[in-house]
């Protein structure tokens, strides 16, 4: 009888594995390709894959930056502007670029997170003040302030609008920030408040120098608040997929919150985007916070490859998108938590996040390639 051994193969490239030639392709060295990592079905890539791979998600994402905006924030540096930097407490993660940051960081910035409807009447204002807070420490910025606001409450707008005016120092105000991060909401409630008393017009107009469309606003003969094009979407899910499933993913009224208890080896399968993982370490109960939209289901880690094969075209675990229909079209990642019996979130950007107690568990995490992961302290969680 002939003896059968599976084939292993590149997860990234489908290369077959092999650890005899350096040279030729799926080349793998010998401990990697083990009998026991074989057995656990850890996910395997071949050096070349790998070496490619490294940097994303651990090092910095593939992030464009438009030049245009870069060099109309280096006006902003050159004149001491005031900014104003708006964020989607949902998701924001992926609005830090270095590139802009590096411009901006020595001036006042003014942050205004938006959507604080989506989030539970008992979380704190405070809570989210720090959250938001650290965030913008770790990229090394010092916030001047930071708002925590919601379309749904009209009061705070003139008040935003007004303190902007005398911190700004008589100097121009540029506003920036992700697209679909509510820009122009709080444009169209502050402008309520806003008294033309200039002989300019409010303009939609090429920024001097470049060929960017920028909204100017006079605020006296000498200065102008500027609002930039919104920052691309491009490491989170909702900028990698179609408008029907951004739809579903970005939420609208306050999030949902999902409960699961996952034993080892089983995974909360998100939609066909996404899947939790328990691959080692206790039984772990998990809070997956989403769009109303979003569906989940809990199954053993080993369906979960097949399921999301099948789910793709019968559409049962919403939402499912073109652009994920094939392994090579996610990453999957690992995080060895640590044993501090402390509530961590993980957050997939734009599609949500779980939260749960750390107790040095392995977790990992299947998502849509290219999009950040982001491990922190939970602020809300229990
Ligand atoms: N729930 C909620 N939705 C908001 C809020 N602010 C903006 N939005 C929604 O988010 C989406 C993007 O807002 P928009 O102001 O157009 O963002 P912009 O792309 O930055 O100009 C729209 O669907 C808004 O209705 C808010 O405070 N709460
Ligand atoms: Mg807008």
């Amino acid at each position: 009888m002939a003896k059968v051994k599976r084939v292993i193969r590149c997860f990234q490239c489908g290369a077959i594995l092999q650890s005899d030639d350096e040279k030729k392709k799926g080349f793998i060295t010998e401990d990697l390709l083990s009998e026991k990592n074989i057995k656990e079905q850890r996910v395997l890539y071949c050096q070349s894959c790998y070496e490619a791979m490294k940097d994303i998600n651990t090092g910095e994402l593939n992030q464009n930056v438009d030049d245009q905006i870069l060099k109309i924030l280096d006006d902003a540096k050159a004149s001491d502007a005031f900014i104003v930097y708006v964020i989607d407490l949902f998701s924001f993660n992926g609005t830090f670029k270095k590139p802009i940051i590096d411009k901006i960081k020595k001036l006042p910035i003014a942050v205004l997170a938006t959507k604080r409807d989506l989030f539970p009447k008992y979380v704190k204002d405070e809570t989210l003040i720090s959250f938001v807070k650290e965030r913008f420490e770790e990229v090394g910025i010092k916030p001047f302030s930071i708002n925590i606001i919601s379309a749904k409450e009209d009061g705070t707008y003139k008040e935003l609008l007004e303190r902007a005016l005398v911190n700004r120092k008589g100097h121009d105000i540029y506003m920036i920030g992700d697209l679909t991060s509510g820009k122009t909401t709080i444009l169209n409630r502050c402008m309520k408040h806003y008294e033309n008393k200039t002989r300019k017009a409010i303009r939609v107009s090429e920024y001097p120098g470049t060929q960017t469309k920028v909204l100017q606003i006079p605020l006296n003969n000498s200065s102008f608040f500027f609002e930039l094009p919104g920052l691309a979407l491009d490491i989170s899910v909702v900028g990698k997929v179609e408008r029907d499933v951004q739809k579903i993913i970005i939420p609208k009224k306050e999030i949902k919150i999902t409960s699961a208890y996952l034993r080892t080896d089983e995974s909360l399968v998100i939609g066909g985007l996404a899947a939790y993982s328990l691959t080692k370490g206790e039984a772990t109960s998990i809070k997956f916070y989403s769009a109303e939209g979003v569906e989940s289901k809990k199954m053993a880690y080993d369906k979960v490859d097949q399921f999301l094969n099948i789910n793709y075209n019968r559409r049962s675990l919403r939402p499912v998108s073109d652009n994920f229909a094939k392994f090579a079209d996610f990453d999957i990642f690992e995080y060895t938590m640590e044993n501090d019996n402390k509530y961590h979130d993980i957050a997939i950007e734009g599609l949500g996040w779980i939260t749960f107690l750390a107790k040095g568990q392995t977790i990992q995490i299947l998502l849509p390639k290219g999009c950040a992961l982001k491990e922190t302290i939970s602020k809300i969680g229990k």
